[in-house]
Order: structure tokens, then C-alpha cells, then sequence
């Protein structure tokens, strides 16, 4: 029991601990840095080789570099995909990362599973779709249109008198392997660019089985070459290189995807679909850090809004393509650009 006498100074010693614990509190408040914003970026492959991957940590990059607070990591997580569900669990697991940011179609599916155990980890999934898990956000171009211009360009070189186009109504279309987002987007796309220009024309469709073979990818391109191919469409990262080397040798062309990249051989690519990644990565990074982006959405973005092309600008596109090509290109061109011309984007 306390004493009536002693209840005074308990009350004292009571208000003095409580003014005591205010000051601390607010002073330590005052005194703590701001919390850091820390980005982990999982690359589903290698970044070298893959324009896409290369764009994805560019536009990270800029990002972060504008505030103070935000640090970004890259880790790649190699060709072997039955790792990617570990590898990104162990990112999670360590609870350090305001956001993991991915790159492809298939990586919505592993983050739900991860997130099974790490409900409260934050993905940002770029080139991907996947609607209502609220705290992953996704973005995803417009491939049909992508597809479709290089397919506008493939019927046009086919159909032409170039000295590597032979009389064969043939295109060619070489992938590292087989997913959604190629089937259902960017080969219809391609085919319906060709078939525009004479229905007559057929699509010769090969899968490397990986995304870095480029000896592998080499003896399909030749194959193809050898049954009448003169144009050949490559999707395959690292192993691109196996395929544009073939179409050098034989005298024939290559239509290149994502990036601008004429210069690895020109003459040889004629012309390039193109995904603006570094900017889509950038803006929403930027949205992410600022705590504007809308978790749980699925944004899909067009030509039209600047973040599909195709890079009709380049010396060396106007050096190496025909003049009546380009022409025919523009219009089509200009058409998709204004929105004049679009297409269905179809269920994944
Ligand atoms: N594209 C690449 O350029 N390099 C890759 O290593 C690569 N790996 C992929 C792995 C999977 C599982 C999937 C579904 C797609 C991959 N892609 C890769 C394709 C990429 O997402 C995109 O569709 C193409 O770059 C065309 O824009």
C-alpha cells in the first residue's frame, strides 16, 4: 500500500517520466533520417545481350538518381527459370525492399507464389499482365502493333526485288521460347503486318528452347533460309546474335525487336519494332517512389502513347531500306500513330 503522504511526489515522479518521454520521442523524430527508398531489380536472365533487360535498368537507373533516399540493386537471376521462384523468395525473405521490380510475362505468376509467404512485399512487373493483386502492379505494351510493323516491313521486303529477296512468299520468325504474350500478341501481329501486304505470304516459326543459344539459333536461321526464308524476325536475347550472324553470310535480312540497334549490322537488320521500356521504367518508378502508383492495376500502353514504335528515323534504316518500302511504311505508319489504325489487345 502507498502512503496518503507519498501519493504527491508519485504523481510527480508520474508527470515528470510523462514530459520526460514527449521531449525524447520528439526530439528523436527530429533527429531521424529520412526512411530510405530501396529498389531490388530481379533480371529473369542476363541484362547483356537482351535489350529489354538492357532498357529496364537504364530507366531504373535515372529513376532512382533523382532522389536522394532511393538506392537500386540489380540482380540477375541467369537462363535457368526453375530458379527464378527461389531466388526471388530469398529477395522477399529479407523484408529490405520497399519494391522488386521484374521484367517479363511469365513473372506475375512467380511473384503471386512468393508473395503466398510475403504478402506484404511490394512487385512492380513491367512487360507483363496481371489485374487485382493489390500490391503488384503491371504494365504491358501494345505487341500487336509492335509486331505488326515489322511484319508491315518483312511483307514488303519479301514481295520486293532486293538482292535478298528471293521469289518465295516466306517470312521468318525465330523466338527463345514459347509464352502467351508471343502467340496471342506479337506473332498474330506479325502476320497480320505481312498478310496485309499479300495475303499469299506464310510465317516460318521456330523456337530456340532458350533465350542464349546463339549456335543453335544460327542452324534454325539457315534452315530457314535454306527453304526459302529471305527475312527473319529474332526474339531471342543473347542468342539473336546466332541469327543475325547467319542472315550476314547468306546475304539475307533480319527484323530486330525492342530496341533501336541497326548499328550491330547494317544492312543486315532493316528495320526495328521498338518498346520504349527505359521510359515506361522510368515513370513508374518515379510514381512508385513519390507513393502515386496504383497497386493492384494493370496499365496496357500503345504506340499512340509513345511507348511502341517503330524507328523509322535512323540513317541507317533510310541507307539500307528502298525508298518506295519506306513510303509504303510511313503511311502505315502514321495511321497506327494517330490511332487512326489499332487492334484488339487480346485476353493473355
Ligand atoms: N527476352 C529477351 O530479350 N531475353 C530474355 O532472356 C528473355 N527471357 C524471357 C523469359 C520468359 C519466361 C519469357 C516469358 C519471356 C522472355 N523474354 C526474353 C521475352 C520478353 O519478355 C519480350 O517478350 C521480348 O523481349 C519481346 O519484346
Amino acid at each position: 500500500m502507498v502512503c496518503k503522504k507519498m501519493l504527491p511526489v508519485l504523481f510527480l515522479c508520474i508527470f515528470l517520466l510523462c514530459i520526460s518521454s514527449i521531449v525524447f520521442a520528439s526530439g528523436s523524430r527530429e533527429k531521424r533520417v529520412p526512411e530510405s527508398f530501396d529498389i531490388m531489380v530481379f533480371v529473369p536472365g542476363v541484362v547483356a545481350g537482351s535489350p529489354i533487360y538492357e532498357q529496364l535498368a537504364d530507366g531504373v537507373k535515372k529513376a532512382v538518381a533523382e532522389y536522394s533516399h532511393a538506392t537500386v540493386k540489380i540482380m540477375e537471376g541467369g537462363f535457368n527459370q526453375g530458379e527464378w521462384g527461389e531466388k526471388l523468395t530469398s529477395l522477399a525473405a529479407t523484408g529490405e525492399y520497399e519494391i522488386i521490380l521484374t521484367s517479363n510475362p511469365a513473372m506475375p505468376f512467380i511473384a503471386l507464389e512468393v508473395m503466398k509467404s510475403f504478402p506484404d512485399q511490394r512487385f512492380i512487373n513491367v512487360d507483363a499482365y496481371y489485374k487485382g493483386q493489390d500490391k503488384l502492379y503491371t504494365l504491358l505494351y501494345h505487341q500487336v502493333e509492335q509486331g505488326y510493323f515489322v511484319g508491315y516491313l518483312g511483307g514488303l521486303v519479301t514481295t520486293s526485288t532486293m538482292p535478298g529477296s528471293n521469289p518465295d512468299l516466306k517470312i521468318g520468325l525465330i523466338a527463345g521460347q514459347e509464352y502467351p504474350v508471343l502467340n496471342k500478341m506479337i506473332k498474330p501481329g506479325y502476320e497480320k503486318g505481312a498478310k496485309d501486304i499479300n495475303p499469299g505470304i506464310k510465317i516460318d516459326f521456330r523456337i530456340i528452347g532458350n533465350w542464349y543459344d546463339a549456335n543453335k539459333a544460327s542452324d534454325l536461321a539457315n534452315s530457314m533460309f535454306d527453304a526459302g526464308v529471305d527475312i527473319i524476325l529474332t526474339i531471342a536475347g543473347g542468342a539473336n546474335q546466332g541469327v543475325i550472324q547467319a542472315a550476314k553470310e547468306r546475304g539475307k535480312y533480319i527484323l530486330y525487336f525492342d530496341s533501336p540497334e541497326y548499328n550491330i549490322a547494317p544492312g543486315t537488320i532493316l528495320g526495328c519494332g521498338i518498346l520504349r521500356q527505359d521510359k515506361a521504367v522510368y515513370e513508374v518508378v518515379k510514381k512508385a517512389i513519390e507513393g502515386k502508383l496504383e497497386f493492384g492495376k494493370a496499365d496496357v500502353v500503345t504506340t499512340k502513347e509513345g511507348f511502341v514504335d517503330f524507328a523509322d528515323k535512323d540513317p541507317l534504316y533510310t541507307e539500307n531500306v528502298p525508298p518506295d518500302i519506306r513510303q509504303k511504311m510511313e503511311t502505315m505508319l502514321k495511321k497506327v500513330r494517330s490511332g487512326e489504325l489499332t487492334f484488339e489487345i487480346p485476353g493473355l
